[in-house]
């Protein structure tokens, strides 16, 4: 279906970006949205709304639907989970991956199975929402399975007597373990993903474009911490070497003559160690906030 043509939401000229109307994703969806300066109300079914302080319509829709929409142009952005966009055989471009909606799309079997090994799956049933990704990696796999397609409680597939093995969404396990099933394997990890036009708008290219550097500043921002310490100023070298930040720290001397405050930014991964090496250094006071943006 074309729905850019009936769409009810086209013709206000401005920006529409469309996020998931309630599930998993939506609490992440508009917190990224408020994180890089829009301001909207939402209300409970409310289908779109209008943002105040910029020329941009934020749609609420399904997720499944949002690849399609974002296809056909009703929507010129769109923040969907990758499991949806590897099923949809919407053209769409892959902007910018969101660090939220962690998942990973699995095989798993019964506990007491005799299924062991992934090529045990030939010639058995697995049911699945996925039937697409899940025919790729067959495929990939050499193996001929056949897909019960459920849209909804994959999991109880297995003591309905209706598949051997499930291929479904993981993130805890709890419904896994609750229905004595176990992982055999791991097809995807997934998280929501920023998905734009294949062919933007022309008119809207400098909006997107702003968005997009806003969206990536505070995907930074979360990879990073800052930290500020004293230290002796004869461990300047190693502290350099330690906490370059984005260029060099920011180095100010102390009241206390042969003492300097150091101020840098620090991978929050590498984080503990740093600051253990930094207090071997000789370094103290260890003061540390989140970054809430970072414009490189
Ligand atoms: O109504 P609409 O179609 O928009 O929503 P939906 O019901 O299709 O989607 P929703 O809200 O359940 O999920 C939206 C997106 O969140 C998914 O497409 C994924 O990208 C992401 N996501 C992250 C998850 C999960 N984690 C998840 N755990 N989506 C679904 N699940 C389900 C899974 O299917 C299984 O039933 O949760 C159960 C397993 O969870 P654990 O924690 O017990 O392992
Ligand atoms: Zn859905």
């Amino acid at each position: 279906m074309d729905i850019a043509s009936s769409s009810p939401f086209n013709g206000s000229g401005s920006l529409r970006i469309a996020i998931q109307k309630s599930g998993r994703l939506s609490e992440g969806s508009l917190a990224l949205l408020r994180q890089i300066g829009l301001e909207f109300e939402t209300y409970r079914d409310r289908l779109f709304t209008r943002c105040r302080n910029m020329p941009v319509d934020i749609l609420f829709l399904r997720d499944d639907d949002i690849p399609e929409y974002v296809r056909d142009g009703v929507a010129d952005l769109g923040i969907v989970g990758s499991n949806v966009l590897d099923e949809s055989s919407s053209p769409v471009n892959r902007l910018q991956l969101l660090d939220f909606g962690y998942c990973s799309l699995s095989i798993a079997i019964p506990d007491q199975s005799p299924i062991t090994t992934v090529q045990d799956l030939e010639g058995r049933r697995i049911a699945t929402s996925y039937p697409a990704t899940l025919a790729r990696f067959l495929k990939d796999q050499g193996i001929s399975a056949e897909s019960v397609l459920l849209k909804g409680s994959v999991e109880i597939a297995p003591a309905l007597k209706i598949a051997d093995a499930v291929c479904d969404l993981v993130s805890t396990g709890s419904t896994l373990r609750t229905n004595r099933l176990k992982i055999l394997t791991t097809l995807a990890k997934c998280q929501a993903v920023l998905i734009g036009r294949g062919e933007p708008d022309p008119k809207k290219e400098d909006l997107v474009r702003k968005l997009l550097l806003r969206a990536r500043s505070v995907q930074e921002a979360r990879r990073y911490k800052y930290i500020m310490f004293n230290a002796p100023e004869s461990a300047l070298e190693s502290i350099k070497k330690l906490a370059p930040g984005s260029r060099s720290p920011t180095v100010m001397p102390l009241a206390e003559p042969g003492f300097i405050a150091v101020h840098s930014m620090v991978l929050e991964e590498a984080f503990w160690d740093v600051v253990e090496q930094i207090r071997a250094c000789g370094g103290s006071s260890i003061l540390v906030t989140p970054v809430e943006k970072f414009v490189r």
